[in-house]
């Protein structure tokens, strides 16, 4: 396969307003302090560091019924899809550190203007799939994807913060992988709308190999396009990646986890990518930080053709004896 940029851009998106813990802002910095740039560099292309965008706050944002700070998230969203257009527009691959989950409308929707036929694997303990109607919490972290399907467009009310889009994706362009505490509300809708996913018990029953070969084949046997990687750190067991906001038992293993993404590469079609929810306050201890920050390093490598056997040598490089 060809691959379709010839350099990465990494984008820090500092923002937690899409739920109710604090920290999750400090997700870009702990990814970056566990050497996320110098790995890339490694890796055979261009690096390009945009550092962290900064958000707007907001005086005053009362909550739309039990949604709070919904024109809060709809600004940085905005903002956000902004600066990922023009990232993906100047031929990079990119990289968004969140953040809390809310970020991939912004993400999603500015790769989506530059790549209208863009399909969308979404990695995470939770569907995301939330409305507002049909929220639990409210937090808008759990609502991303409802943002974004056209088939869901006459049960979205008008939310504050959120003109600035349309829905844009078709739910046969969307796969779900990880899914282990899905609420009855989105149960429904991925039913309904026949959205293909994977829950845990799906990958205990298919093993990961061919969770992805059928992932694969579903989104680009009818043609080659675009994929958009949306991978909350949750989707790992909490054993792995303690430090994050909503950790649910039962998740992804180390090599299920990097497997994935390995995949994802392998078709040379990656060209935009979400790592989100590294919350480093509440992980118990400084290990429990390094080793979840460490393992969203991994998933971005392996995203971008990291393998586990190893750079490959050329001939040339290995010295003669004689
Ligand atoms: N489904 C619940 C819980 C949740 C979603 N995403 C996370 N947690 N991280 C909700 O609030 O919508
Ligand atoms: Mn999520
Ligand atoms: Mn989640």
């Amino acid at each position: 396969q060809q691959s379709r940029a010839h350099s990465v851009a990494v984008l820090g998106a500092p923002f937690s307003k899409g739920q109710k813990r604090r920290g999750v802002e400090h997700g870009p910095k702990v990814i970056r302090d566990a050497g996320l740039i110098e790995r890339l560099s490694n890796l055979d292309y261009p690096v390009h560091d945009f550092g962290d965008l900064s958000f707007p706050r907001l005086e005053k944002d009362e909550p739309f019924m039990h949604v709070p700070f919904p024109r809060t998230v709809g600004t940085a969203n905005k903002l956000l899809s902004g600066a990922v257009s023009s990232a993906v527009g100047a031929g990079h691959t990119l990289v968004m550190l969140g953040g809390d989950h809310s970020l991939a409308i912004g993400s999603v929707a500015g790769h989506a203007q530059q790549c209208p036929d863009l399909c969308l694997i979404w990695v995470d303990a939770h569907a995301d799939v939330n409305t507002p109607l049909t929220s639990p919490s409210g937090n808008l972290h759990g609502q991303s994807v409802a943002f974004m399907l056209k088939e869901l467009q006459d049960k979205m009310p008008d939310i504050p913060g959120f003109s600035w889009m349309k829905p844009f994706l078709s739910s046969r362009d969307l796969v779900y992988i990880g899914l282990r505490d899905v609420d009855p509300g989105e149960l429904c809708i991925l039913k309904n709308l026949g959205i293909q996913y994977f829950s845990m018990r799906d990958i205990d029953r298919l093993g990961i190999q061919r969770v992805m070969e059928v992932t694969l084949d579903h989104l680009l046997a009818r043609k080659q396009r675009p994929i958009h990687l949306s991978f909350d750190i949750d989707a790992f067991d909490p054993s792995l990646a303690p430090a994050t906001g909503t950790p649910v038992n039962g998740g992804l293993t180390y090599r299920e986890g990097i497997y994935i993404p390995e995949e994802i590469h392998n078709t040379g079609l990656l060209s935009a990518m979400d790592l989100v929810e590294v919350n480093p306050v509440l992980g118990a201890s400084r290990e429990a930080v390094e080793a979840t920050a460490a393992l969203a390093v991994d998933v971005i490598a392996s995203s971008l053709g990291q393998t586990r056997l190893g750079a490959h040598a050329t001939l040339e490089e290995i010295p003669s004896a004689k």
